[in-house]
């Protein structure tokens, strides 16, 4: 459990001047406890709670030995016993995370205030977790070493007559036996034509040479996530197939060399974007060029057209432009990125040459 995240939202909760927040996301409750059973906590300004039952009472106290365990009963709504908790403190306002919440248990909640005001909040916790502190950047780095070893891997696997499910497949098998607690996330498996679908499930489509094909995953470890994308090539690709490649590169390595802590989401956004309006191909890139990675596959920082917040030390963000042609094809390219004072580290060691197979 790490008291100075709990230290750091007690002090933000009295900048807001609230008396107590509810947090309920399960990556929120880890972030703040290191306890990733079920349950929920009420963080005040005195004190910290976890409310869970009785399946996960002996792992609260294993896990996260300083927080103050109150056990749920089946008799008792969840929510009355806190409330009532809440009550017995003479508490006025508390936040509660709108965002997760659901309205069922809002109003369950909210019936048993009597009178507290409840208000929203979305990313109280979530702007804590934005920098990552050198643990969390470890097991990131983790993460995406597993990714890139399974890139390797899959590298064999890929020839004419292998569906798209069997290169996923292969890479779930790969990142778990390679120390993954599992995917980040369902891994993106397309090819050919379908290449220009930037999130396609993977399907039965058989590799063709003439194939673009795009392969975005990522390994969860210890919690942690990372996210890579590569296009690849089977066999020969004409002109046109090449110069989309290089045209996607060179908009990634912009941004890239443009990211540095001060610089806002939206100028390095601005930077890739630009370059591919400029070479005739904005209308198909309609997407963010990248988003924050951590205990989620995408949180905050947002590298967009809306990202008006600025980059900080210690931000873990993906870079990934893509250009897609309905009916043709697509290609993204994608690394993931520790943002530092200078510039910026790559955590993704996987070449970017077009590889043609
Ligand atoms: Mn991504």
């Amino acid at each position: 459990m790490s008291q100075g995240r709990i230290n750091r939202l007690k002090q933000k909760l009295i900048e807001k001047g609230l008396d107590a927040v509810l947090v309920n996301k399960p990556e929120n409750q880890y972030y703040l406890t290191g306890f990733d059973g079920e349950g929920f906590l009420a963080i005040t300004t005195q004190r910290s709670i976890l409310f869970t039952d009785f399946r996960y009472v002996e792992q609260a106290k294993k896990e996260a030995p300083e927080l103050e365990v109150i056990e749920l009963e089946t008799t008792i709504p969840p929510y009355k016993k806190c409330a009532d908790e809440l009550k017995s403190m003479g508490l006025n306002k508390i936040a509660v995370e709108s965002h997760y919440l659901t309205v069922k248990s809002y109003n369950e909640l909210k019936s048993f205030l009597d009178g507290i005001e409840i208000v929203s909040t979305e990313n109280i916790i979530e702007e804590l977790r934005t920098t990552k502190d050198e643990t969390e950047l470890e097991l990131i780095k983790k993460a995406q070493e597993i990714t890139d070893k399974a890139f390797l891997h899959i590298l064999d696997y890929i020839r004419p007559g292998v569906t798209e499910k069997d290169l996923a497949l292969e890479i779930e098998y790969f990142v778990k036996k390679n120390g993954a607690d599992g995917l980040a996330f369902e891994t993106i498996v397309v090819s050919g034509p379908r290449s220009s679908l930037p999130h396609g499930k993977p399907t039965f489509r058989k590799l063709q040479a003439g194939d673009f094909i795009t392969i975005d995953f990522g390994a969860k470890f210890n919690h942690y996530c990372s996210d890579m994308t590569r296009t690849v090539f089977l066999g020969k690709p004409d002109k046109e197939k090449e110069k989309i490649y290089n045209i996607v590169l060179e908009a990634q390595k912009r941004a890239l060399d443009y990211i540095k802590a001060g610089v806002s989401g939206k100028d390095v956004d601005r930077e890739a974007r630009d370059f591919i309006e400029k070479m005739g191909f904005g209308e198909n890139f309609g997407h963010a060029l990248g988003h924050g990675v951590g205990l989620e596959i995408h949180e905050a920082p947002r590298l967009s057209k809306k990202g008006d917040n600025n980059l900080m030390p210690g931000m873990v963000v993906t870079v990934e432009p893509g250009i897609y042609i309905e009916d043709y094809g697509g290609v993204r390219i994608e690394d993931l990125v520790v943002v530092t004072e200078e510039g910026h580290i790559n955590l993704t060691k996987s070449s970017k040459d077009l590889i043609c197979l």
